[in-house]
């Protein structure tokens, strides 16, 4: 029986430190102006940046169909989403290739493709939007995920204020929008994808404390990767010289 467990031990668990390191891959979700990107962006500023990207669901909406009426289309819908873009970008992203990622207009409703950006590597990637727990593929490539939690008359009326100010939108065009498709979407779509959250936060951008130990706990997974980086480069340095 030593023997066995002597012979279990050794059989580690994890890759074989030769293995690509992939970045970090992190899910923020939750109801619409419920603050995912404030938390966001407080963890990219707690993190010091340079290491960290932001990628957006927002920027992968198919946009509005031709001869549709802003006002009668669904964009809280998952149909109104292209998963499989996303799907692709980050799988590129995993392997640690730089990307092209397309803008999209609230104003016009559609995408900006003459606006795309690109998105440099990173070791740790921030997937934002309010169904990107939504798709299961999406979804598994997530180490860690994220639902920030917020009452509804708060998020609306964030919503009213962010909308009118920076998406081009009328206060009655928000309320018509909410009553049709938003609150509907959340119940729906959104808040049943709560369940596969590790963590999630009340409060959104106002919780310090939920955000520091997040924080934290990123910083600690970096710090691991870059040992496990250092210590394979010495495998390989060794082994090059034994042979
Ligand atoms: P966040 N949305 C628009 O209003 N217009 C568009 O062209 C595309 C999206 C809204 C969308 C959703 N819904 O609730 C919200 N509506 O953007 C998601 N109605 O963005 O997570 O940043 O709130
Ligand atoms: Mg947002």
């Amino acid at each position: 029986p030593l023997a066995r467990l002597i012979d279990s031990r050794s059989q580690s668990p994890h890759p074989p430190h030769h293995a690509p390191v992939g970045p970090f891959i992190i899910g923020v979700t939750g109801g619409s102006a419920s603050g995912k990107t404030t938390v966001c962006e407080k963890i990219i500023h707690g993190l010091g940046d340079q290491r960290c990207v932001l990628v957006s669901l927002d920027w992968f909406y198919h946009g509005l169909p031709d001869g549709v009426l802003p006002g009668t289309y669904n964009f809280d819908h998952p149909d109104a989403f292209d998963f499989e873009a996303l799907g692709s970008t980050l799988e590129s992203m995993k392997t640690r290739q730089p990307v092209t990622v397309p803008k999209y207009d609230f104003a016009r409703h559609s995408r900006v493709e003459d606006n795309a950006a690109d998105l440099d590597a990173a070791d740790v990637i921030i997937v934002e939007g309010i169904l990107t727990f939504y798709d299961p593929l999406i979804r598994n490539l997530m180490h860690m995920k994220i639902f920030v939690d917020e009452d509804a008359d708060i998020c609306l009326s964030r919503r009213i204020t962010r909308d009118v100010k920076s998406r081009g939108r009328s206060v009655e065009s928000i309320l018509a929008q909410y009553t049709r498709f938003v609150k509907p979407a959340f119940e729906r779509f959104i808040l049943p994808t709560k369940r596969y959250a590790d963590i999630v936060v009340p409060r959104g951008g106002d919780n310090l404390v939920a955000i520091d130990l997040i924080i934290k706990h990123i910083a600690l997974k970096i710090r691991q990767e870059d040992l496990r980086k250092v210590f394979s480069n010495l495998v390989v340095m060794s082994d090059s010289y034994q042979s």
